[in-house]
């Protein structure tokens, strides 16, 4: 199991879509609505770009929104040198990408070469990044507008002002970031920007100000696929991102399921639980990817916020989540008790389960992936939960350490 991270978003319509072709045109209409849906997917794609002035923090923000590890982060800092639009994206989800856009108040910027060559129309939405709107802020608003496209505007380093003003008498949070909130919408609207909302937001405090309305906002610009591509790209500040990512798995999940009874109805001993092996296997590992729970991402977060991985994973039950997914493992799990459950209600007993696929077919090929997806992903979520809380806990007793929380 190579790790390779399957396509992990189909839409409920999606799976509808597969079961009606099965009814069709069985096994094989099936398998070619699949083949289908697969080459859909592998086109879609959520192109975000991310402009402003230099050091505005334009790298920062996409480092953010994507969790980049730190090998694979944009550069920051304010001796920014580039005249090139730069991508990045995550190499689990690789569908959606940021361009950095260089600053435009470089010296001997080529400006409106560099606006006549960019394609503002191949983008899904912009963000643009201000500590104060400048000329070249509504250049870019502009054509972002002529290209029909929607954008949002982000005033970003909050932390700086608080940090600044939060000595002086009569100190109040709200009233300071509603000041700052109104300041920049009227120097929008003298502009001839019209109401526009901006958002405020701290590279250092992901949850705080207006950090999660600014990722619902990105998502309501979104078709339903990008919306659920955008949706696992995000990093796990709360809960409830977590939860929103659940929602996403468990709707590929049945998706999964209907392929591996596809496969389970090929009448080859052996090929269905060798295929739902794979199946299963490499879908825990994309799940466990996006959740944030793989090795790469505890030790990228155990950095943020000074904690070793272990007390990361304290008082996690499920420690399968942190181990190998070998095709051993993925059959050790599905001797389970959980997934035993599900067994028992086939009327299958243990033993059988080395030659499951053959026997029982497609039916039970369905249920059986199911189970173990749904199982799996429960039994992570629940362990991305309780480290999420260990960072958070982490985070609070070291402040100033840890980003993003
Ligand atoms: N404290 C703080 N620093 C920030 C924030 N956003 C960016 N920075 C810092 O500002 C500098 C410029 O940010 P960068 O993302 O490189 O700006 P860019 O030129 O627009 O890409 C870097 O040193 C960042 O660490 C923020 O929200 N708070
Ligand atoms: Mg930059």
């Amino acid at each position: 199991m190579a790790g390779a991270v399957p396509n992990l978003c189909y839409s409920r319509q999606d799976v509808l879509d597969m079961v009606a072709a099965s009814r069709r045109g069985g096994e094989q209409g099936l398998q070619s609505a699949i083949d289908d849906k697969n080459k859909q997917m592998s086109n879609v794609h959520v192109r975000i770009a991310v402009m402003g002035e230099c050091g505005s923090g334009k790298s920062t923000l996409i480092n953010a929104l994507l969790d980049l590890d730190d090998d694979e982060a944009a550069p920051t800092g304010y001796n920014e040198t580039t005249t090139k639009i730069a991508p990045y994206s995550r190499l689990s989800l690789p569908n959606v990408c940021y361009y950095d856009f260089p600053g435009f108040n470089m010296v001997k910027f080529p400006v409106k070469a560099f606006m006549k060559k960019t394609k503002f129309a191949e983008y899904d939405l912009g963000i643009i990044v201000i500590q104060q709107w400048t000329e070249s802020d509504q250049l870019l608003a502009n054509a972002l507008k002529k290209a029909g496209k929607p954008f949002h505007v982000v005033r970003s380093k909050i932390d700086h002002i608080v940090t600044s003003e939060s000595d002086k008498k009569g100190y109040n949070e709200d009233v300071m970031l509603r000041s700052v909130r109104e300041n920049c919408c009227s120097s929008l609207e003298k502009a001839g920007m019209g109401k526009t909302r901006v958002f405020l937001y701290s590279s250092c405090k992901l949850k705080a100000y207006d950090f999660p309305e600014l990722q619902k906002a990105m998502e309501s610009d979104l078709s339903e696929t990008q919306k659920q591509l955008f949706l696992l790209s995000l990093p796990n500040t709360s809960e409830d991102s977590i939860n929103e990512k659940r929602e996403v798995l468990r709707v590929s999940i049945e998706f999964m399921a209907a392929i591996s009874a596809a496969i389970g109805a090929v009448p080859i001993p052996g090929l269905s639980l060798a295929c739902d092996l794979v199946l299963i296997g490499s879908n825990i590992l994309a799940m466990r990817k996006i959740l944030g729970l793989d090795d790469g991402s505890l030790r990228k977060l155990s950095k943020r916020v000074g904690k070793s991985k272990d007390e990361l994973r304290r008082d996690t039950e499920h420690t399968w989540v942190f181990g190998e997914i070998k095709r051993e493992q993925v059959l050790l799990l599905l001797q389970r008790s959980t997934v035993a459950v599900a067994l028992t209600v086939a009327e299958v007993v243990l033993d059988f389960v080395p030659i499951l696929g053959s026997v029982f077919g497609a039916t039970t090929s369905y249920w059986v992936t199911r189970r173990m997806l749904t199982n799996s992903l429960e039994e992570m979520v629940e362990t991305a939960k309780i480290v999420l809380r260990n960072a958070e806990a982490a985070a609070s007793a070291t402040p100033g350490r840890a980003a993003g929380y």
